[in-house]
């Protein structure tokens, strides 16, 4: 008889960490291949951490999509919500993957830092400032996120050791580990270089058991993400107009017979007056928010969705968040 030999389970928990904004859910997805994550233009769109899985071979990869960063108002209770969210997933990770813009990397290796780019660059000192009043992990990469809006990618493509060490010292400073001063160029927008990302963290693995099953690849479940997926799609037709004191509920979830979907989701406002901005005149804004998050949860989930919005105001909702 062969005896079992036990297979060798290998795990590396990464964290993709940065201000808001620099595209840390869009780098989810691409490298996970699919939408788990919610992506809008609007800084502050993720509120709570999403686990993306890649199980390859010996190694699984948890990658954590984390809200972005930043000092949270003294009575703003759901700014604190979201960046306590932040800071208790990066303590369960292993590694940190610092997402800083592309275009602040040039910047910094060009010297040339005017008032514009100070108060960019600040972002990101504000975020190393908490992340180091935390218990985060020590150790710290940077991925060089949106190449694909520089005008010569190969400045951040052929960086030099002193130009890396000039960019991790103006953005990170010393309290962080950071022997390999590597810089990984990417596009998560166009999934440029992922593969080259992934190769560069694998060697952070560890013999540890899988978390996870080999064939997961997230942890959100399928209505969570289709309550994100409105939440999205509201932010994207809403604009400027959006209230920020948005949450969306789930009421009932049936699958049919025929395989589809049947979601009554609830939006839920703080004041009437938000409450009838998403109406809209004769319900126009929120018949159109439920088309397109219809279309999007059907593409998401890989099955016909019949979506049924209700918008309820729930005063004390934020005041109810426990953090
Ligand atoms: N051009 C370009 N745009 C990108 C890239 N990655 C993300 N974006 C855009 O940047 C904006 C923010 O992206 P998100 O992925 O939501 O950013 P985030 O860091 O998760 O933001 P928060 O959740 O608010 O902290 C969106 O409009 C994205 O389309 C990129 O590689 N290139
Ligand atoms: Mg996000």
């Amino acid at each position: 008889m062969i005896p079992e030999i036990d297979k060798i389970e290998k795990t590396l928990k990464v964290a993709l960490v940065g201000p808001p904004n620099v595209g840390k859910s869009t780098l989810v997805n691409a490298i996970i291949g699919q939408k788990i994550a919610i992506i809008t233009h609007k800084p502050q769109t993720t509120r709570s951490s999403t686990f993306g899985i890649l199980t390859d071979g010996e190694l699984q990869m948890v990658l954590a999509d984390t809200p972005g960063i930043f000092e949270p108002r003294k009575n703003h209770k759901l700014e604190q919500f979201i960046v306590k969210n932040a800071l208790n997933t990066i303590a369960r990770t292993d590694l940190i993957l610092l997402l800083v813009d592309a275009y602040i990397v040039q910047k910094i290796v060009e010297e040339d830092i005017d008032d514009k780019m100070s108060s960019r660059l600040s972002m990101y000192h504000e975020a190393m400032e908490i992340l180091l009043r935390s218990k985060t992990p020590k150790k710290i990469l940077i991925a060089a996120n949106k190449v694909d809006t520089l005008d010569d990618q190969t400045i951040v493509e052929n960086l030099s050791e002193d130009a890396k060490s000039l960019v991790y010292s103006t953005i990170i400073g010393s309290e962080y580990k950071s022997d390999d001063k590597k810089i990984i160029p990417v596009s998560a927008l166009n999934a440029l270089n992922i593969d080259v990302l992934i190769d560069t963290i694998k060697p952070y693995a560890k013999n540890n058991p899988w978390e996870f099953g080999a064939d997961q690849c997230t942890d959100i479940s399928e209505r969570a993400l289709a309550e994100e997926i409105t939440r999205e799609q509201l932010y994207l037709v809403m604009h400027a107009e959006i209230p920020y004191s948005v949450k969306l509920d789930t009421d009932s979830w049936q699958e049919q017979e025929n395989g589809s979907i049947l979601i009554h989701q609830s939006i839920i406002v703080l004041k009437d007056s938000q409450k009838n901005m998403i109406i809209g005149a004769g319900g126009r804004m929120v018949k159109l928010i439920g088309e397109r998050a219809r279309i999007a949860i059907t593409d998401a989930l890989g099955t016909p969705v019949h979506l049924f919005l209700h918008v309820k105001v729930r005063p004390d909702w934020v005041d109810k968040l426990r953090i």
